[in-house]
Formats: C-alpha cells, sequence, structure tokens
C-alpha cells in the first residue's frame, strides 16, 4: 500500500443516516480538504478541532446553509489524513447539495467503509478494531454495544501480540541448539513444555471469551416445546406481555412456529413457540409437529414447558428422556391446579409454578439466562475474538501448539517443534492483524455504510 495511495484522492460522503434529522453530516478526507474547504466555506480561516459557524456556498458561490465546519489535520483525525466536517441542517437536500459542491471541486464519493480503511491504512486502528466499528455501528442490543466497544481499543492484538513472542522466543531457544549443537544446549524441554501450556490455556480462555461473546452479539435461540394444551402459548405471550399466540383449551391450537424476539439482562433471546406434541396428530398436526423438532435441534436451549397438576402423559415423558442430555429448562405449568405430574417427574432443578405468575417468569429467565450463556452477561469489556477467521485462527494455533507439545513430550528431537510452532505463530498473526491478507481487509470494509 503506498502513501500515493492512501492520500491520493479526497473522499467525500454523507456521513449520517438517509432521511430528515436535527443535523447531517458531510465529511471529507484527503490531501484537499484545506482547498476545498476553503470554497465551499470562504468565510473562515480554519483552526484545527474548532466549531466554526459559518455559511456554506457551492461550487459557483450560491448559498446552500448555515452550518458548523470542523477541520482535523492529519495525523490527528480518524482517518489519519486532513478531515473536514460539514454539520448542515438535517435536509437531505441540503447534505446532497454540499456533497454535490464537494464532488465538483475534486472530492470522489466514497466506498463504503473507505474512511475506516483509510484510517486502517495509516495505522490509526488494526483490523479487528475496524471490525468491531462495524460490529458497534450493527449492534441492536446493550450487550452487542458493549461487545464491540471492548474490541475497538485493539487490545487484542496487544494480548496476542504477547504470546507471538512468547513462541518467537522458544524458536529462537530451539533454533540456536540446531544451528549451534557444540555451544548452545538444547533448550530444557520442562520449561519449554510449561511454556506450550500456559499458550494454550491462554489460547483456550481467548476462544471461551470469544464464544460467550458471540452469543451476546448474535443471540440465542430457545424453542418451547411440550405435548398440546401445556401453556407454551401462554408462556410466549407472557414473556413478551402482550397476547402474540392464540391461546386455547384445545389441544393442537398451535399448528404452526411462531417467532419472537425478547431480551434478558441485554442479550437478545429469540423464543420459538411450537405446536404440542403429541402422536396421534391429523395430517396438518403432524406437520406441524415436525416443525417442532426442527426448531428443537435448531436451538440453543430447549424450554420444556409440561401440565404439572396431571399426571404425565407419554409424550411429556419422551421429550424429558430426549431433552435430558441438552441445554434445556423444564416448567411444570398450572401449579395453581395442582403438583400430581410435577411430582412424578421429579425433574431436577425444574420450575414449579404458573405462567400466569410474575415470581415463575422471573425464575425462567435467570434460568434462561444461566442455561444459555451462563448466567452473569459475560466480562465483555475485555477484548475477545469477534470474527469466524479470528477463530479459526486460534483454532488452527491451538492444534500446532498441540501437536508441539505432542511432540515433545514423546521424546521426539526438539527441533521438530519448530515448524509447528512457525505455524501457531502465523495463525496467531492474523488475529494481531500483523498479517492482513488483502481479501479480508476488503471484507471487513464493505461491510461498512458509505461516510464510515
Ligand atoms: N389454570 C391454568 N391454566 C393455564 C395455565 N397456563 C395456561 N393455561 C391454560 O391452558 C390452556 C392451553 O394453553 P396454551 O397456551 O394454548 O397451550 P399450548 O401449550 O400452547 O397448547 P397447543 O398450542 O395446543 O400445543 C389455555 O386454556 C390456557 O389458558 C396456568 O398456569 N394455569
Ligand atoms: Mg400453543
Amino acid at each position: 500500500m503506498t502513501e500515493e495511495r492512501v492520500t491520493g484522492e479526497t473522499i467525500a460522503a454523507i456521513a449520517t443516516p438517509p432521511g430528515r434529522g436535527a443535523i447531517a453530516i458531510v465529511r471529507a478526507s484527503g490531501a484537499q480538504v484545506r482547498a476545498l474547504a476553503a470554497r465551499v466555506a470562504p468565510g473562515v480561516r480554519l483552526r484545527p478541532r474548532h466549531a466554526h459557524h459559518t455559511r456554506i456556498v457551492d461550487e459557483r458561490g450560491v448559498a446552500l446553509d448555515d452550518a458548523i465546519v470542523l477541520f482535523a489535520p492529519a495525523p490527528h483525525s480518524y482517518t489519519g489524513e486532513d478531515t473536514l466536517e460539514l454539520h448542515v441542517h438535517g435536509s437531505p437536500v441540503v447534505a446532497r447539495e454540499v456533497l454535490r459542491a464537494l464532488l465538483a471541486l475534486g472530492a470522489r464519493l466514497a466506498e463504503p467503509g473507505e474512511f475506516t480503511q483509510r484510517a486502517f491504512l495509516n495505522g490509526k486502528l488494526d483490523v479487528h478494531a475496524a471490525s468491531a466499528v462495524a460490529d458497534l455501528i450493527d449492534a441492536e442490543t446493550r450487550s452487542a454495544a458493549r461487545a464491540a466497544l471492548a474490541n475497538l481499543g485493539g487490545g487484542l492484538a496487544t494480548r496476542v501480540r504477547a504470546l507471538r513472542d512468547g513462541i518467537t522466543a522458544i524458536v529462537e531457544e530451539c533454533s540456536g541448539a540446531i544451528d549451534f549443537p557444540e555451544e548452545v544446549p538444547e533448550p530444557d524441554r520442562a520449561r519449554v513444555d510449561a511454556a506450550l501450556r500456559s499458550a494454550i490455556a491462554e489460547l483456550e480462555a481467548l476462544r471461551h471469551d470469544g464464544e460467550v461473546g458471540r452469543l451476546v452479539r448474535d443471540g440465542i435461540t430457545v424453542a418451547i416445546v411440550g405435548p398440546p394444551n401445556a401453556g407454551k402459548s401462554s408462556l410466549l405471550n407472557a414473556l413478551l406481555g402482550e397476547e402474540r399466540a392464540l391461546v386455547s383449551e384445545i389441544a393442537g391450537t398451535t399448528r404452526d412456529t411462531i417467532e419472537e424476539s425478547i431480551t434478558i439482562d441485554g442479550v437478545r433471546v429469540r423464543i420459538i413457540d411450537t405446536a404440542g406434541i403429541r402422536a396421534h396428530a391429523d395430517r396438518l398436526e403432524a406437520a406441524g409437529i415436525e416443525r417442532t423438532h426442527r426448531a428443537l435441534a435448531a436451538a440453543r436451549v430447549a424450554l420444556v414447558v409440561l401440565d404439572g397438576s396431571r399426571p404425565l402423559s407419554p409424550e411429556a415423558r419422551t421429550l424429558l428422556d430426549d431433552t435430558s442430555d441438552r441445554a434445556r429448562v423444564v416448567i411444570f405449568n398450572k401449579a395453581d391446579l395442582g403438583d400430581a405430574g410435577a411430582r412424578e417427574a421429579n425433574v431436577a432443578g425444574a420450575i414449579l409454578g404458573s405462567v400466569r405468575d410474575a415470581a415463575t417468569l422471573r425464575e425462567l429467565r435467570s434460568e434462561l439466562a444461566r442455561v444459555g450463556w451462563g448466567g452473569d452477561v459475560p466480562d465483555l469489556e475485555r477484548p475477545h475474538l469477534a470474527s469466524l477467521r479470528e477463530f479459526d485462527a486460534v483454532n488452527a494455533a491451538l492444534a500446532s501448539l498441540a501437536a508441539a507439545r505432542e511432540t515433545l513430550t514423546s521424546g521426539q528431537p526438539m527441533d521438530l517443534i519448530v515448524g509447528d510452532l512457525q505455524n501457531a505463530f502465523a495463525a496467531l498473526g492474523h488475529v494481531s492483524g500483523d498479517i492482513a491478507a488483502e481479501d479480508i481487509v476488503t471484507g471487513v470494509f464493505a461491510r461498512f455504510c458509505i461516510g464510515k
């Protein structure tokens, strides 16, 4: 990437969303920014990071708006280049006209994400942080926004670089022994093994945090399943706080899956109400039950609803068996009518109560949080792996380190571990951003909107 390409063209775009608003921001970045400012805001002498209130005119000097003008000189700007922001009144027409004037004066319309791409190319943020900017903009829940924010600082790169340095040190020790077998003794196996073990532990912790972070960002899916008439749709409605699904005393009311979202502790939870499962169903109902099984298979958590007031049906028993070794929450509903079924089944950790009762719903929400993502919202203030690419890289590094340990502990010559360590080093370079393939970089920035 040459300097020429980074700063060669001055780009411009509207940075705020389309439509009317209080303010619209038109921004430009690049070497011609001062010249552009002199034309569109002739009334001011630009001072860095100073808010100038002035008249904006187009390329022919025709007044467009009274606006606030901000100038940030290179390298102390978002992109690392000279940057101009024009805060105009939030009319789509005004913003468009100002942009048109900048383009007429020689700027080029920015590609999606091009401002952030320039920031990356100028070393203002790493790829991981750049993709965190996109995550932050895309965040739909408080937790997702927090998770993205933690990744903005580039702390992950620092953590991973420390690991890479550790690996380099071992490689150097081993290489010394290979190159100068007379002078340099072979490194102590036990010490190298301990270093490898601690690197593996750190990477596993990183992977775990990343997995939790991903759950929080993407949300989790919960399938409400159970025999007909158990109160599944009543539960969906109670969690939503609205009468979304039809509820009736007729068994087999729900025929198709119904999907809605709620948030629990800031985490998005997609809840799917399903058709009650029973053996002797008509053709239409059987098709619905088929969908229930598919929803159940795809969900992270099975929310098993049973009528706890009556002896368990064979379907209820089968369902309890089938879900016993997967993530699930069991509720024995209709406690107001009795607890015969609940006592008979005696499922450890099951909730006894009624979906009509607020305390039961509270207990249920906290159980869903515990089973869904381990209770408390995880510590997302720490930087963590976000993209699948980063997960792949960490997995590859873990596999290489495990192979190296295998070589070491099976008593084979030590120089055989060097290749594996080099592989681990390279894989981690993709996480720290020290190795960034062109297509990865392009992929990250393609996610952005124009103006970012
Ligand atoms: N007494 C009592 N009745 C309840 C409770 N929860 C649900 N019901 C009633 O049980 C009946 C069935 O409720 P639904 O929510 O339609 O049950 P469902 O599991 O969705 O049933 P299908 O859609 O047929 O599979 C309705 O008449 C509800 O009003 C409860 O806690 N106590
Ligand atoms: Mg129903």
